[in-house]
């Protein structure tokens, strides 16, 4: 448990000294004890146990100064999938976990030129709604929630997780989030870092 929260943040560490090339010889040494140069950045972490955790790492980033996440969502639409994908998942596949309070922000585009699409965040209910409706937090969602947006209107927006409990990522144009265009969104009062879980390796 305590690992599954510590290593994104870790990793972001990591990856910000490789940046700079000028952290102190501690900090690259708990990871890289061999080589100083080497500015690697291979995972530390091979047990498969973790994978799940560490998956998520290229489109969530944690800021723990900030107490804020930014994540980078790309929906996509591969051929014969049941719907479209949001970061290659969908129908609560991946499940973002969010402390209570913490600001997110994202990063939202289409590559799918086939069908509009747009996200925002909703309570969950009994039911996943025909269309997006009213977000849940003031601006989680893109511009155009039932209209949608095309590939080259790429959405960005903030909004603080102020209430907690379970939500849906979802697309609002009508359809598509009944047929699958959702990722689940917990914001939760006793974590104290954002990451992923993914319900399942595709
Ligand atoms: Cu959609």
């Amino acid at each position: 448990m305590t690992q599954l929260r510590f290593s994104p943040h870790s990793m972001t560490i990591v990856a910000a000294c490789a940046v700079l090339m000028a952290c102190s010889p501690q900090a690259p040494a708990a990871v890289a004890p061999t080589q100083a140069g080497a500015a690697d950045t291979t995972p530390p972490a091979p047990a498969a146990q973790a994978v799940a955790a560490q998956d998520s790492l290229a489109w969530l980033v944690v800021d723990s100064a900030s107490r804020t996440v930014t994540l980078e969502l790309e929906v996509t639409a591969p051929p014969g999938a049941p719907s479209a994908l949001i970061n290659g998942y969908r129908a609560g596949d991946a499940r973002v976990i969010v402390p209570l309070g913490w600001t997110v922000k994202w990063n939202w585009s289409s590559a799918d030129s086939s069908a509009p699409h747009s996200l925002v965040v909703m309570v969950q209910r009994e039911k996943i709604p025909l269309e997006g409706g009213r977000a849940s937090f003031t601006n989680a969602m893109t511009r155009m929630v039932t209209e949608g947006l095309q590939p080259g209107q790429p959405d960005q927006t903030t909004f603080v997780a102020e209430e907690a409990g379970w939500y849906w990522m979802l697309c609002g144009v009508p359809g598509h989030a009944v047929n699958g265009e959702w990722l689940e969104l917990r914001v939760d009062p006793e974590s104290t870092t954002a990451r992923v879980m993914l319900k399942k390796k595709d």
